[in-house]
């Protein structure tokens, strides 16, 4: 009788501790933790949201944070042209793969970043055999070989993908980047890598991505560029704002009309690798010549509060521009990691401090006004 009475006890006790935890499981607003909201969940009737990923950040703490948070994944570097395709006859599929599968596996819809760009292209892909710089064809032919590969492998996985990355010069006197790319082909590099992308996956939105498009001059030089290819009846379907900003850039005036002016060509527009530096400068904020680099790199509560008015300030005009916009991915995941680090300091870019907690700027971003 007393033995059933304890475990009787036993019961009561252990029945009422586990109906305070799925409680707090329930109601909990804490990220990270399983059966709370997420940014995907606050912005459910507006764009999926996004985060570029690493192999490594498939396990452990940083998957159950991107599952509870995400709905949409980019491979930072897993996808690009040098990693999958490191000889001409060899493909490195493992890391493009494991992101793939994850993100099947979870239901998150997966961007696919990038298919030609300047950086992180393999040399062999300029050079013949003898180490001379190939000609207009063979290079077309190349790029062809590549997108009709990679676009084809991943057909099943990839909803879109990032066809041409940072085409257009920086400066204000130069319309396109002289990359290999152009110096070898002229501009008709783009067009081909938009047809090519196409013909391998019809169903496939087709993106130029690139960083500064809120700076005026840059602005227009791509939107002439765009206008141009959609004019041609070339398959091109939306504009990636990388959205590398940073504490003092861009303004608010300068966003929307970067996102009025693409939309109005009938295209769609992403945010494609948003993070916000915590230094002034250029393009997320990296270093401007002749700036210490051993300032301070502590999280100061001024950098705080000027980068939670920075995110706030995007994500009420991202709001004001559902339709228009079609996803927010933000370019890593938490403060642990960014590739803004490692320039001579440590950047806070994120909405996830170092312990992969929710910042300020976190809940700036996630509670507003649905109404208005
Ligand atoms: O985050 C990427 C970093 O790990 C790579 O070393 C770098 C190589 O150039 O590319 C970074 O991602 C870039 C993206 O692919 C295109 N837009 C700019 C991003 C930051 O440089």
């Amino acid at each position: 009788m007393n033995t059933l009475k304890g475990t009787l006890v036993v019961l009561a006790v252990t029945l009422f501790f586990a109906s305070c935890s799925s409680s707090v499981k329930i109601t909990g607003e804490k990220p990270g933790t399983a059966n709370t909201k997420g940014l995907k969940d606050y912005y459910k009737d507006f764009f999926p949201i996004g985060v570029a990923v690493a192999p490594r950040m498939l396990h452990g703490e940083d998957s159950a944070l991107i599952v509870n948070q995400f709905n949409s994944l980019t491979a930072e570097n897993a996808m690009k042209m040098g990693p999958l395709h490191p000889r001409e006859n060899e493909y490195f599929w493992k890391d493009g793969d494991s992101i793939a599968f994850f993100a099947k596996k979870h239901g998150l819809r997966l961007r696919g970043h990038n298919l030609c760009w300047h950086a992180q292209a393999p040399n062999w892909m300029f050079k013949n055999a003898n180490g001379d710089t190939v000609t207009k064809e063979v290079l077309l032919q190349r790029l062809k070989d590549h997108i009709t590969t990679v676009v084809k492998h991943y057909k099943d996985y990839v909803y879109g993908w990032d066809v041409v990355n940072e085409a257009i010069d920086d400066r204000e006197n130069v319309f396109y980047r002289p990359s290999a790319w152009y110096r070898i082909c002229g501009e008709e590099f783009i067009a081909k890598a938009f047809e090519y992308a196409h013909a391998a996956d019809p169903k496939a939105v087709l993106f130029y991505n690139d960083y500064n498009t809120e700076n005026p001059k840059k602005r227009e030089k791509i939107y002439q560029m765009v206008k141009k290819l959609k004019e041609a009846g070339i398959p091109i379907h939306g504009v990636g704002l990388q959205g590398h900003w940073s504490v003092n850039n861009p303004s608010r005036e300068e966003l929307e009309k970067s996102i009025k002016m693409f939309s109005s060509l009938g295209l769609q527009v992403q945010v494609t690798e948003l993070d916000v530096s915590v230094y002034a400068g250029r393009q997320g904020g990296q270093l401007i010549q002749g700036q210490r680099r051993d300032s301070a790199s502590a999280f100061t509560p001024e950098m705080e509060e000027q980068q939670r008015e920075k995110y706030k300030m995007a994500f009420d005009v991202f709001r004001q521009y559902k339709g228009k916009l079609t996803g927010i991915t933000f370019w890593n995941l938490s403060d642990r990691y960014s590739w803004l680090d490692g320039r001579g300091r440590k950047n806070y870019p994120l909405l996830f401090d170092t312990n992969r907690q929710p910042k300020k700027a976190y809940w700036d971003v996630v509670r507003f006004d649905a109404a208005k």
